[in-house]
């Protein structure tokens, strides 16, 4: 086995880990975990178990996290015990307070869910490792060195621009070619931890525990009633009434009662499962409970005991609880799920609770949430909850790299193993029709496969998307006598690469045309559904589209199967949306963020089909703090996995935006003519054009069209067009392709919609009911510019056809990708 790196350590960025002492404990008979600085009184009955040694380093990685977050070493708090108050800061909350004012005795009431949870010190004892002197910083007594000059000053001339042309060119082709692959296995190693996509095979079992749960709203007035009466520790219907929630699903369009709808604060879901005999009885089992997304921040029990927590509302989490539901003749057990989705300045994506104070307004106790993204704020159990089985000798983590040299495709395996130290490992590299093409032993290696079947993008090449399937066999010594495991990972072998004006896959030029999504349907909301996925791809692949970016968050697990098997290259974006206060620059914010990457990198680090990361949307990257934040952002996640290039997707200008420099390709949004000179689509091509000039005159990198449409209701026409009308947005989608046209051929490498489908947003004048910018419906119907749009991408796929064979001479009428 390869030796397991350490998780990659944020804190070089910043200070040391705090020393962390005491045998990190579970937590039996409904206690919650131990927080000294808060726990009113403790709790002596709470009888404790060791943790494996995966959570024990993941507790320890928590807690120095909170720690750390906390600021001084006092740890910050949960639910139930007292909040913390100054973690969610709106205009009506004072910025900064040195010491939590204690609701109600002093000071406003505290946000009446999330302080109990985000209990984060005031931006201004949060700057430990901000390089910029903004706010200053307590705890930042090192003096560190500064970030390197940007790669060209903003305005250069061209000539300036010629040699930094030669000399990006030759550090970026550098890059690539040499460190890549050298770098690839200490990069990706660094994470701690796996988190493999459940899989079926010889030795594992999984059960879904979609359907209706057991769900109540904590409606009480500091909205944390649940943890007072401890709603964990017995059946949830005995505390009070129950609805029906089905899962996966936003709980907020799903009833009638508008209270829900706007629901800020915890949200609590119950079931019981049943668990098979085996599961239960045979010590030999290792019973995981897995949460695909929870939306923002969740605590789980099982059985009334604490298992996990997990902040962040896209990204899966697990708990073992092998130990709890063997430990008697359970036959079922009891899983409880405590949400919060209050916004932080501070979470991804950041949020502020704004307070009214003004009683001649306002009731007592009034607030709301405020975003500064363009989504709705739909929260719930959004993907399926499932157990899954391991032998307690299991494959842990398996991280895939793949080459090319001539015809041989380059697989590079590393694989990590729990539960035992005495080990054979053994991976077969099957093809298509499951011959062995390759095969090898150990924990690290190297596979050949000869006259390799590269995976290629949708409509790039006659037969796209071909997948390996990576066999890994494990036999392990275990006290009790040898176990085995098996795991069948889907592998496609490609490459990336960036120039100074091409985006390469296996090693053509790639020319992203596609759309920008959302997770978002009628009633479900953000909650997974497989018609709603098939039906996308349906759409997807009849409008010629090649590529999404998974705007504003990453996308569930099942859908990157998917373009993994139909060749929809993806650009994968983290929740960073919505970064528009200096607050949410600050080191409170970047720590999160570096956490949320690798979380992010180890989910989705094997899908072929992810090409680039996004680190962001839209930030405030104009502000003072961005450089510094952007540089760390970028330089890790780059370190997480050197073998794809990492962005971000700006509005800001060429001039001013000071996070550009790190990226490896320009992304950029703009609405000419929508949000700017509205109606007087004459000017979009001068705009257009002076834009991407400006940029590429600055940075000689790649650019790509990551957002332009208009906001249209379909049904409206206009002729002469007039906004808000179909015949609008497609004039102004025909006048941004006349410059992409020209550009394409020099340097840009890409256009995305936005947005493929109409979808729901916040309540504002601008928004009549949701954001309509689609060129589908939010029901998947067409408004007349899909249908200019897909003339344009299977126009645009004739000329990216990489197929030895002739260009044909009409995708639309020849492709075999019809159907
Ligand atoms: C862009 C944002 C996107 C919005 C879009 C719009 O990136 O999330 O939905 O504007 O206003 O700036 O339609």
């Amino acid at each position: 086995m390869a030796p397991r790196a350490r998780r990659a350590d944020v804190t070089r960025h910043a200070e040391a880990l705090p020393e962390l002492t005491g045998v990190p404990q579970a937590y039996v008979n409904g206690g919650v975990p131990s927080r000294p600085s808060c726990r009113k009184g403790g709790n002596p009955a709470v009888s404790r178990v060791p943790l494996p040694p995966a959570a024990l380093n993941r507790w320890l990685w928590a807690r120095a996290a909170r720690e750390r977050r906390a600021g001084t070493g006092a740890r910050s708090d949960l639910a139930g015990t007292e909040p913390a108050a100054s973690a969610c800061l709106g205009p009506g909350w004072s910025s900064g307070p040195a010491r939590a004012p204690r609701w109600p005795h002093e000071g406003p009431p505290p946000p009446p869910s999330s302080l109990a949870w985000a209990s984060r010190r005031p931006p201004d004892q949060e700057l430990a490792f901000r390089q910029d002197g903004v706010g200053g910083g307590t705890r930042d007594a090192k003096p560190r060195p500064p970030p390197p000059p940007p790669r060209s000053a903003p305005g250069a001339r061209p000539q300036a621009a010629s040699c930094r042309a030669e000399t990006m060119l030759r550090e970026r082709a550098g890059a690539w070619a040499v460190l890549g692959p050298l770098l690839w296995g200490c990069g990706l190693a660094l994470l701690q931890g796996g988190m493999l996509y459940p899989r079926e095979s010889r030795s594992r079992e999984r059960k879904e525990l979609d359907g209706l749960w057991s769900f109540r709203a904590d409606f009480s007035d500091n909205r944390r009633q649940g943890f007072e009466q401890q709603w964990y520790r017995a059946p949830l219907r005995e505390s009070g009434p129950t609805l029906d929630m089905p899962v996966p699903s936003s709980f907020n369009d799903v009833g009638q009662d508008g209270r829900l709808r706007s629901f800020v604060g915890w949200v609590w879901y119950e079931r019981e499962a049943t668990l098979p005999q085996r599961w239960t009885q045979d010590l030999g089992t290792r019973v995981v409970l897995r949460i695909g997304s929870a939306h923002y921040y969740a605590i789980v029990w099982v059985n009334g005991v604490h298992v996990a927590e997990h902040e962040g509302g896209h990204l899966p989490f697990e708990a073992d609880i092998s130990k709890l539901v063997q430990s008697g003749p359970l036959s079922s057990c009891r899983i409880t799920i405590a949400i919060n989705n209050t916004l932080s300045p501070y979470t991804l994506p950041p949020g502020t609770i704004l307070y009214q104070t003004d009683t001649s307004k306002y009731p007592k106790g009034y607030f709301v949430q405020n975003t500064n993204f363009d989504f709705f704020n739909y929260a719930g159990l959004h993907r399926s909850v499932l157990l899954y089985t391991t032998p307690i000798s299991y494959i842990d983590d398996i991280t895939i790299t793949t080459d090319v040299d001539q015809d041989i495709g380059l697989v590079n395996y590393q694989i990590f193993i729990q539960g035992s130290e005495h080990f054979q490992l053994e991976v077969f590299l099957l093809d298509a029709d499951g011959r062995t093409v390759a095969q090898g032993t150990g924990g690290q290696g190297q596979l050949q496969v000869p006259r390799a079947h590269l995976w290629w993008p949708y409509l790039m090449h006659e037969h796209p998307a071909y997948l390996y399937s990576l066999e890994v066999r494990l036999t392990a010594q275990t006290a009790d006598g040898p176990v085995s495991d098996f795991y069948t990972l889907p592998v496609g072998i490609r490459t990336v690469a960036v120039t100074e004006s091409r985006f390469l896959i296996n090693g053509k030029p790639f020319y992203f045309h596609g759309v920008n999504k959302h997770e978002d349907a009628d009633i479900r909301g953000k909650g997974f559904d497989w018609p709603l996925l098939v039906k996308d791809f349906n759409l997807l692949r009849w409008l010629g589209a090649n590529a999404f970016r998974t705007s504003h968050y990453p996308y569930a697990e099942e859908l990157m199967q998917l373009c993994d098997r139909y060749g929809i290259v993806v650009i994968d974006e983290s929740p960073g949306a919505g970064i528009a206060l200096a607050q949410s620059l600050s080191n409170v914010s970047l720590q999160h963020h570096l956490e949320v990457m690798e979380e992010m990198v180890r989910r989705d680090k094997n899908h072929p089909a992810v090409v680039m990361w996004s680190v962001a949307n839209e930030p405030a990257s104009s502000l003072k703090p961005a450089g510094y934040y952007f540089k760390t952002l970028i330089a890790h996640t780059k370190a997480l996995d050197p073998s794809r290039p990492v962005t971000f997707v700006t509005k800001s200008s060429y001039e001013a935006d000071l996070g550009v420099p790190y990226v490896d390709v320009i992304c950029v949004n703009s609405y000419y003519s929508w949000y700017h000179d509205y109606g007087h689509m004459e000017v979009i091509q001068l705009q257009l054009a002076t834009q991407f000039e400006n940029w590429y005159r600055t940075y000689q990198k790649p650019i790509i069209q990551s957002e332009y449409g208009a906001e249209t209701i379909a049904g409206f026409h206009q002729d002469p067009p007039l906004m808000f009308s179909e015949e609008y947005q497609k004039g102004l989608l025909e006048q941004y392709h006349l410059v992409l046209d020209q550009k394409r051929k020099e340097y840009v490498v890409g256009e995305l919609i936005w947005n493929f489908a109409d979808f729901m947003t916040d309540q504002s004048p601008q928004r009549a009911i949701g954001n309509r910018k689609g060129i589908f419906t939010r029901q998947r119907q067409p408004k007349s510019a899909a249908f200019l749009l897909r003339e344009r991408y299977w126009k645009l796929a004739n000329e990216t056809w990489h197929h030895q064979s002739a260009v044909k001479p009409q995708c639309v009428e020849n492709s075999p990708f019809i159907f």
